[in-house]
């Protein structure tokens, strides 16, 4: 499993924490999802490395892109 912590400047409410942690979680590979407000930080539990693109792609499509992707 890797984890991997996004930044996320788009984060501005509750919504958007609520928005990310759903389509997230239905990427093939993603086994947990957990999104902060404050700190605008996604981190991302996955079965492997190459699930990577497909998280980083889902973000950048839900409107909400990674500034260190
Ligand atoms: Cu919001």
């Amino acid at each position: 499993m890797t984890t991997k912590t996004y930044t996320v400047p788009n984060i501005s409410c509750g919504h958007c924490v609520a928005t990310i942690e759903r389509e997230l979680k239905d990427v093939d590979g993603v086994q947990s999802v957990k999104a902060n407000e404050q700190s605008k930080a996604v981190m991302v539990d996955v079965t492997s490395d190459s699930v990577l693109p497909a998280v980083t792609s889902m973000l950048a499509e839900i409107g909400y892109p990674a500034s260190n992707a």
